[in-house]
């Protein structure tokens, strides 16, 4: 008989434990995470040295970190089939980010939109970190081989500089690095906010635009009914009415309908009862999360040992990869 074996791909992605995770990291990323873990080998990985580029209260960032591990089970990924660790805990993504800084240019970091955005939003504290955030995802990345990893629309742009750096990397040594592709959602890739619905929605935003994953339900309802929309009345995805797309997006995504489908069921309905729906159907999605989560969290020996098991893989893996650059780069080894 045919050999029919084939090595499945490799994928890596990360959340940074900077906040509570809001629904834009669970449509953007985690439930694609879900769908991926029984065809992939795939490290999913908590980056909280990415999360110090912005400063974080360290007993919130403590206590989030291990939330964040509760989450990523909540929403149904599984410690057998997927490595979930701290990035913290595998020295190999700081040693890495270093050799990978010396392949990394200047002006191409200049021109990273996240890093120009989060200048604006952090204007007292433009630290080096994060600058060279892109270098450390890099990194993160480079170190396991992934052939693909799975973001939003918003960190795109980061595949493509770990690729320009992995390809730098590569012609100057031979092959090292795997050049990994993104793997973006078709639906759900960019959330935006309730309140400025062409600005994304993100966790670190406290103003009411954003939906956590660990909201009430009465929250959840009472953000959605604030939602800014247009001066409109017709439930339809059109050119100018980011609000109501928005809505629709989210709509679907918890629902499993299409754009399509959802437009039909709320045609003739006002904005005020669409809202509702959009509320409603988001709190029963997100309770079945919240109820599980809470179990997780109840035990911190359970969360501590697959934390333990994790980062021992990972740092296997990653110590592979490192060796290998150490040695291209002429580092002398005992
Ligand atoms: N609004 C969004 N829509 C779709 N996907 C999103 N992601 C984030 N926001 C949206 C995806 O979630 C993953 C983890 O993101 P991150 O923790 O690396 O940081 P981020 O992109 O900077 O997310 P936040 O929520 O905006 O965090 P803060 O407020 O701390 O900066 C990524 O795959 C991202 O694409």
């Amino acid at each position: 008989m045919e050999n029919t074996t084939i090595k499945k791909q490799t994928i890596f992605s990360g959340i940074q434990p900077s906040g509570q995770l809001c629904i834009g990291n669970y449509l953007g990323a985690l439930l694609n995470w879900t769908k991926l873990q029984d065809d992939y080998n795939c490290l999913y990985c908590i980056v909280d040295m990415h999360a110090i580029t912005v400063r974080q209260n360290p007993a919130e960032l403590r206590r989030r970190s291990l939330d964040t591990l509760a989450l990523y089970l909540a929403v149904g990924l599984e410690p057998e089939k997927n490595i979930m660790f701290i990035q913290s805990h595998v020295p190999a993504h700081a040693e890495l980010a270093w050799v990978l800084g010396c392949y990394s240019m200047f002006g191409e970091l200049s021109r990273m939109t996240q890093f120009k955005e989060k200048s604006v939003s952090n204007a007292d504290n433009i630290n080096a970190g994060l600058f060279t955030y892109p270098v450390l995802m890099a990194a993160d990345i480079l170190l396991y081989q992934a052939d693909l990893v799975p973001v939003g629309q918003d960190q795109k742009q980061h595949i493509e500089i770990t690729r320009d750096i992995a390809t730098r990397f590569n012609s100057v040594y031979g092959d090292t690095f795997k050049t990994p592709e993104p793997f973006i959602p078709k639906e759900g890739a960019k959330i935006m906010s309730l309140t400025e619905p062409t600005k994304k929605m993100s966790k670190s935003d406290l103003s009411g635009g954003s939906i956590f994953l660990l909201d009430d339900r009465d929250t959840i309802i009472r953000k959605v009914k604030r939602a800014v929309t247009d001066s409109g009345s017709e439930v339809r995805y059109a050119e100018g009415k980011d609000g109501i797309n928005n809505l629709l997006t989210i709509y679907s995504c918890f629902t499993g309908k299409t754009i399509a489908e959802s437009e039909k069921e709320f045609g003739g309905v006002g904005y005020g009862d669409f809202k509702l729906a959009v509320g409603e159907a988001t709190a029963d999605a997100l309770a079945r999360i919240q109820s599980d989560f809470k179990q997780y969290l109840s035990d911190k020996e359970q969360l501590n040992g697959i934390l333990k098991e994790s980062s021992e893989r990972a740092a296997y893996l990653a110590r592979k990869t490192l060796s290998k650059v150490y040695r291209k780069v002429g580092f002398y080894s005992l």
